[in-house]
Parts: structure tokens; sequence; C-alpha cells
């Protein structure tokens, strides 16, 4: 009896110094009743996530969305696909945020809060690609360590906000500026203050384009807290991890960016192409830049079935990184042979193109698919897995979808 006692007491301790407060009224709780603060939260709720997507890992978060669910030409919050490396901060605050712009290359190191930002600099609003470097990993061989994507970790919201050059070009760059590198408020997952997630960047020409924002806003409201409130760095068509969400300093540096996930494997490839399973070494790995030239059917869902002699119209989405897509084919014989469709224009520089499709079938059967696009430079996507790398990165395989003539 004192030992079952003494083992209450140790549990409701450590649950008081997990909830940090106590619990008053602990006498009378039920015995094996497991407090509310620590039941496991809807994410579906908690984050306004549409319940089709898929949670790859609760700690930390990270959800994709599934090639139906993206079929909208502006990602609404419900389908965007959430990735983070850390833990989300907590009681954030955008009336006492502050954006520092520091680094070896800065004139004059600033503090701005976010008042300072919204009036001080004109605003622009773009449809941005956000696609993770990772997305499409599930299918390499031999696997790759980390989120399983499938196709899912691609968005291509609106994002509202100043374009960082106008804020660089205000505090002033020395003449060896090369690179920026963001910090952010997130928390390393062992809740070490000195430990950062995730501190990644860009170099100056990318940092400088008009459409490279900070931004406030997403799809016309305050971003939601899973995707940066309240700034963001938004840097559309390239690895999404890049675009640093809850943003509170950015450095320009005089040396290519070194904060976590710059260096070894992360967000680098082989530099030259490599054996599946090929040990490569650190000075042959190279940052990612522009994601490479991609497509996605969003309509129909695959598995669908249509009437013999109908027509089924196929649509989805194209985008290829810093280029244009030029170019659309589908197949339904595995790729043996192409025919051409639409594919219009984007909405600015760096969104994703919409493509549609009406297709006929010879006879009864299954059928799958295929899509493809190709890039303003002639470049298309392969039919399968392209170059094989150690952390599973650009996975731009035409996506393909089942279908069947009844
Ligand atoms: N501060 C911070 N920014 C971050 C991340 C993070 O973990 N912390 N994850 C990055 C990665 S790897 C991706 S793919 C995108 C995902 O953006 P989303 O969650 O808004 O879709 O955010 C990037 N920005
Ligand atoms: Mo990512």
């Amino acid at each position: 009896m004192k030992r079952r006692n003494f083992v209450r007491k140790a549990i409701l301790g450590s649950m008081t110094a997990v909830i940090g407060s106590e619990i008053v009224f602990a006498a009378t709780m039920p015995k094996g009743y497991r407090p509310l603060a620590f039941q496991d939260p809807d994410p579906f709720k908690m984050f306004n996530k549409d319940k089709g997507m898929e949670v790859l890992n609760d700690k930390p978060w990270n959800i994709e969305a599934k090639a139906h669910l993206l079929d909208d030409k502006i990602t609404p919050n419900k389908y965007m696909f959430i990735r983070n490396n850390g833990l989300i901060p907590e009681n954030l605050n955008a009336n006492s945020w502050t954006l520092t712009i520091d680094g070896e290359s800065v004139n004059q190191e600033k503090i701005f809060t976010l008042a300072d930002l919204k009036s001080k600099f004109p605003q622009y609003t773009y449809q941005l690609t956000l696609e993770c470097g990772g997305n499409g990993r599930s299918e390499f061989d031999p696997p790759a360590k980390g989120n399983q994507w499938t196709v899912g970790a691609v968005s291509c919201a609106t994002w509202t906000g100043i374009r960082l050059r106008d804020v660089l070009e205000d505090v002033g760059m020395k003449d060896d500026a090369v690179y920026i590198g963001y910090h952010a408020a997130d928390v390393h997952l062992s809740r070490d203050p000195d430990k950062e997630p995730i501190s990644r960047g860009a170099p100056m020409p990318k940092a400088l384009q008009d459409e490279t924002l900070l931004a406030f806003q997403m799809n016309g409201e305050d971003i939601p807290i899973a995707h940066g409130y309240p700034l963001r760095l938004v840097a559309g068509g390239w690895p999404a991890s890049v675009s640093g969400k809850w943003v509170n300093r950015i450095s320009i540096r005089n040396v290519v960016h070194d904060g976590p996930k710059m260096t070894g494997d992360a967000y680098r490839v082989p530099c030259n192409p490599v054996a599946p399973g090929e040990k490569v070494k650190d000075e042959d790995m190279c940052i990612i830049e522009s994601m490479p030239v991609k497509s996605l059917i969003t309509y129909p869902k695959s598995g669908a079935t249509i009437k013999e002699g109908k027509q089924l119209n196929i649509r989805g989405h194209a985008w290829a990184g810093e280029l244009e897509v030029s170019k659309m084919e589908y197949s339904i014989d595995f790729g043996a042979t192409w025919k051409e469709c639409p594919v219009e224009k984007p909405a600015n520089r760096l969104a994703w193109q919409h493509f549609s499709a009406s297709i006929g079938f010879p006879k009864k059967g299954y059928y799958e698919i295929w899509a493809r696009a190709t890039d303003a430079q002639g470049t298309s996507q392969p039919m399968l897995l392209p170059g094989w790398n150690p952390k599973g990165y650009l996975n731009n395989a035409c996506h393909r979808i089942a279908v069947k003539v009844i």
C-alpha cells in the first residue's frame, strides 16, 4: 500500500513538472486518469488541416498533402504541408516581434519592428511554389532517412510582404557580401536554447530577386502559426528549407552561410551523379539551388473509374524552380507514346502552372496516366527515379495515377 502511494506521488510529481503547475485537486483525480494536458493533441484541429492530410511525424510535426488535395490553383492552408525541424515557438507576439539585420557584411546593423517593416517598405504579393527538397523521398532505393514524403510536400499559396532586397539596401552591404542566412524563433528538439533546429539561407543574387519576400501574410491573412507567423522569408522555386519561418534575424555573410542544415548531407546532393548507395565525400556535395521541373495530376484521384467511350478530363500543376514550364505531355501507355496538352502561363514568376487534358481510351481495362513537364531549357522530368543521393532529395519522377475503364 505504502509502495503504491509512493508510485502515485512520483507520477503526480512528474506530471506537475511537465504541466508546469500543481494539480490542485490531485487527491480526487481518479486513479489511472490521464489529465487532458497529456492527451494527444489533434493536429488537424490544431493546425486547421483537412482530415485527408497524412501525419508523418509528430515530434516535430511533419504533415503532407495528397495529390488530389492539391487541386486548388492557390493552395489553401488546410491542404498545405507542414515541415518542421524543431518545435513551433510558443507565445508568438507580432506586436513585440523584431527583425535584426547583422552579419560580417552589413554596413549598419539595424533592428526593425514588424510595424517598421510594414510602414517603411512597399508591399508586394506573389504566388510562390514551395516544395520541400525531400518531396518524393519515399521512393528512393536504397531508402533515404528522413520524412518519407510521397508527393504532397509542395504548395503554392500567395504571400504578401516586403522585398528582402529593400531591407538589405536600407542597411547597406559591404562589397564582400555573398550570402544571407536566416535565424528563427523555433526551438531545437533538445530544448537547448543554444542550438538552432535550422538556419539556412541563399546566395546574394537569389536574396535580391523581386520575388524574395519577408512575408507577413499568406492568402490574404496573417500567416498561420505553423507556417511562420508573424514573419517568414519566402524564396519560391528553391528548396522550401530556404524559406525560413518565424524569422527574427538575417545575417549578411561574407562566406557561404554555415548554419545548421547548410552542411554535410543536409539539402546537398552529389555534384556529379553517383551509383545508388555510394559514399560521397563532403567536398563532392553541392548545395541544392533551383528545384527541378516537376508536375502533379490533382484530378482525378488515382483509382478513378470511367465508362467506356467517355472522355476523362484530367488537370494538375507543373513547376520548374527558377524556370517556366514550356511543355506538358501525358501518356496512357507507360511512356511508350506521349501527347502534348495545354499548360497555362504562371500567375507570376515562380508560381506553378496549370495543365489540363481530355483523354480518350481505346477499350476497357486498366490504365495509368503519366504526366511529364518540360522546362524552358528543354529539360524534361525523368519517367522513373532520377539520380540517387544520400538524403533522397529532388525526386522529380513523372507523377502517375491509375484509371479503370469499365
Ligand atoms: N524556422 C524554420 N523555418 C523552416 C523550417 C523549420 O523547421 N524552421 N523548415 C523548412 C523546411 S525544410 C521546409 S520544407 C519549409 C516548410 O514550410 P511549411 O511548413 O510552411 O510548408 O519550411 C522551412 N522553413
Ligand atoms: Mo524541407
